[in-house]
């Protein structure tokens, strides 16, 4: 999503991904092959790609009504392809780099216009509210899309909790702020930390998962651990990551994205193929995956559930 970046690259520009992770496996089992078997051992047992393996299972019921019937993207496509600046531009970045996080203990403060203000604790969060898995399209602003099952509950259960004041009409997410565990903070690709809103009604709406897992798991660092917000009908970069602050607030709260390039980025950000981005369509994406273009629905595909949110807006100017 880097502002001067191409959206995605063409097809015929692409080593289909899977030759690409595989031969980069290949060569890691190469530079392993010089090293003894102890060392290589150990090596492996730290590494960032053995991460799945010590990760702590979450298994929640599948919600069928929230969920699509589309196959979801692999654990592997899910995991390796990921947008988190904090860890580098690069898509294989964030899962090379993101070892770095401390994701215990962690906790979120909720502040602003709420009767009960107060910080919870990761574990805490994990047990407010029944989880469930949701398979929800996933489209990011770069014409990407995967299928994922995530993992969590509607972030209104939490507001619920902490009770919103009549005054409260936005929410603002942050992302945790620490260049020793987040070194692509190091560099002013974006105002640090990532911020972003989204108005009190579409923050409350069922579909806004607060999420803490995906694919049977806790979220992988690079997923935005240890807990991130999604938001299906709109934008990936919405879907902020790894939040260490939630306020409740009366004015409309500036985001990362729309500060960083406010032509191009909108407030809203609803997934539209009618309103293109100025340097590329909206009006097709790519699942990852796949090879043949896929039109892009209107609001990903939930306008049933979201469109009214929207009645008398000019959608083409609150973008
Ligand atoms: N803190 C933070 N949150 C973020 C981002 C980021 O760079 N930093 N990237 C966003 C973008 S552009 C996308 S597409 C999604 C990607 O989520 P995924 O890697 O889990 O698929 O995360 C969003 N949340
Ligand atoms: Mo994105």
């Amino acid at each position: 999503m880097l502002i001067k970046q191409p959206p995605d690259v063409p097809e015929s520009e692409v080593t289909p991904r899977d030759h690409f992770l595989n031969r980069r496996r290949f060569l890691a089992g190469t530079t392993m092959a010089g090293l003894s078997l102890g060392a290589g051992a150990y090596l492996f047992g730290k590494s960032k790609n053995s991460q799945a393996e010590s990760i702590q299972k979450l298994v929640a019921p599948r919600h069928a009504e929230f969920s699509v019937d589309e196959k979801p993207n692999s654990y592997k496509d899910v995991t390796t392809y990921n947008n988190f600046y904090e860890f580098g531009l690069g898509k294989d970045q964030p899962a090379e780099n993101a070892h770095t996080l401390k994701t215990r203990p962690w906790t979120v403060r909720i502040e602003g216009e709420v009767a009960k203000g107060r910080t919870i604790g990761i574990e805490e969060l994990l047990k407010l509210a029944p989880l469930e898995e949701r398979v929800y399209r996933f489209r990011c602003v770069e014409a990407w899309s995967m299928v994922i099952p995530w993992i969590g509950f509607s972030f209104a259960e939490l507001a619920k909790i902490v009770q919103p004041t009549s005054r409260a009409k936005f929410v603002q997410f942050v992302t945790l702020k620490d260049t020793a565990q987040m070194p692509g903070q190091k560099s002013w690709v974006l105002d640090w930390p990532y911020l972003e809103a989204l108005r009190m009604d579409e923050a409350i709406h069922p579909l806004t998962l607060l999420c803490l897992g995906v694919y049977g798991e806790v979220l992988p660092n690079q997923n935005g651990a240890p807990v991130r917000l999604i938001v299906p009908w709109k934008y990936g970069f919405k879907s902020i990551k790894s939040i260490v602050a939630i306020r409740f607030t009366e004015e409309q709260p500036t985001t990362t994205w729309a500060k960083q390039g406010p032509s191009e980025y909108g407030f809203y950000a609803n997934v539209n193929p009618e309103v293109d981005h100025p340097r590329w369509t909206q009006a097709s994406e790519r699942r990852i995956g796949e090879l043949r273009r896929r039109k892009t629905l209107p609001f990903n595909g939930y306008a049933e559930q979201v469109a009214k949110l929207y009645q008398g807006m000019d959608l083409r100017r609150f973008f």
